[in-house]
């Protein structure tokens, strides 16, 4: 740190081997470096299950860590001291030891429509019947066909730079879903032809935003990288992981969120829905944020769904928790258990 910190040896920050974790890692060493100009950095690149199991739904590999394990690991024996991840493939439970340090401002949170080269111009509404649309995310998938029943879904694995590549070389897929954030630090937001609002598809849990683990007993790094969390976009996904959480669910159901922070109230809205959309819960709940003053009394005390942030106001954090913890409850009253036991048993038995 400049002068008057306390982290003066090399910090050393695992990262994926895709391009896109590349990307991610590279554009939070560049923020740290800006912040504490005498801040030596090393990057490790490692691959993980998720990266290996190329040929399969995310959805059908069941562990629910798929990308973070050894990347955690390598934490726990100190081979690295924070890994940079989407916040999205994080679980709203985290393995005991660990925490998520810093929650960086949000990209467009929404999804978005990459179309093969041939079906320039187009849009989902104006897309031939039956074309084809490449996603493996049961969320995106129960949405679409909902809302387009003219339209096919069918699986697309691989990084985005395999998915693409699939969708351009071959003529498999008329078009592919991907999250808008991903494409834009790749440097294809030109290849977006059209970005889906909440009422055509509601995003993932902590979509856009990128997320900072750490080992929760290293006080010096966890207060180094602290500063990087930006209040509303912490707010509104420790409203949406509660809410997730809450429902017992994983980066496998098709739960689907909407936030917005606008005068000082925090908006959730919330859904669950079948396989194929015809069964859906929906709800909207809002709450006041107060950003007062009020800190915590011990660092223990204040970690929401994972994360730590000492630097927030402790009022306002336990507001957003609520918010989604009060809305998931409500989904449950209605029965949204049952949809998601359903959901989860019938995609396992495809
Ligand atoms: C999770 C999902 C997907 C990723 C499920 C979902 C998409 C899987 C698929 C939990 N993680 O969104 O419903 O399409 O088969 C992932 C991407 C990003 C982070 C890529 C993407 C980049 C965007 C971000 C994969 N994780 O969703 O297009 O940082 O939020």
């Amino acid at each position: 740190m400049s002068g008057n910190g306390k982290v003066t040896r090399v910090i050393r920050m695992g990262t994926r081997k895709s391009q896109l974790a590349r990307i991610q890692t590279d554009s939070v060493a560049e923020k740290l470096k800006e912040l504490y100009p005498d801040l030596q950095l090393e990057i490790v690149a490692m691959s993980t299950i998720g990266d290996k199991i190329l040929d399969t739904a995310l959805s059908k590999i069941g562990e629910k860590s798929l990308f973070t394990k050894e990347l955690e690991n390598a934490l726990e024996r100190n081979e690295v001291d924070l890994v940079v991840h989407s916040l999205k493939d994080l679980p709203t439970s985290l393995p005991p030891g660990f925490t998520i340090g810093a929650v960086l401002q949000r990209e467009n949170p929404h999804d978005a429509v990459v179309l093969h080269p041939k079906n320039a111009g187009l849009t989902l509404d104006g897309l031939p019947e039956k074309s084809v649309i490449g996603t493996s995310s049961l969320r995106r998938a129960a949405q679409l066909k909902k809302r387009f029943p003219q339209l096919e879904f069918e699986n697309i694995r691989g990084n985005l730079n395999t998915r693409l590549r699939k969708l351009d070389e071959k003529d498999d897929y008329a078009a592919i879903i991907l999250a808008a954030a991903g494409l834009k630090r790749m440097g294809w937001e030109t290849r977006i032809s059209q970005v889906l609002g909440p009422e055509d598809c509601m995003y993932a849990v902590g979509q856009g935003a990128l997320a900072i683990e750490v080992r929760a007993r290293d006080r010096d790094i966890l207060e180094m990288v602290s500063i990087l969390h930006h209040p509303d976009t912490v707010l509104r996904c420790i409203a949406e992981r509660a809410f997730l959480k809450q429902l017992e669910g994983g980066c496998s159901v098709p739960v689907a969120v909407y936030t917005e922070m606008k005068n000082s109230v925090l908006y959730l809205t919330g859904a669950v829905y079948s396989l194929d959309g015809s069964d859906c819960l929906k709800e909207t709940m809002q709450t006041n944020i107060e950003l007062d003053n009020k800190v915590p009394e011990s660092a223990e005390e204040n970690v929401h769904v994972g994360i730590t942030a000492n630097n927030i106001s402790q009022t306002a954090l336990d507001a957003a928790e609520r918010l989604g913890v009060v809305l998931a409850k409500i989904l449950l009253s209605k029965g949204a258990k049952d949809i998601l036991t359903t959901a989860r048993q019938l995609n396992d038995a495809r």
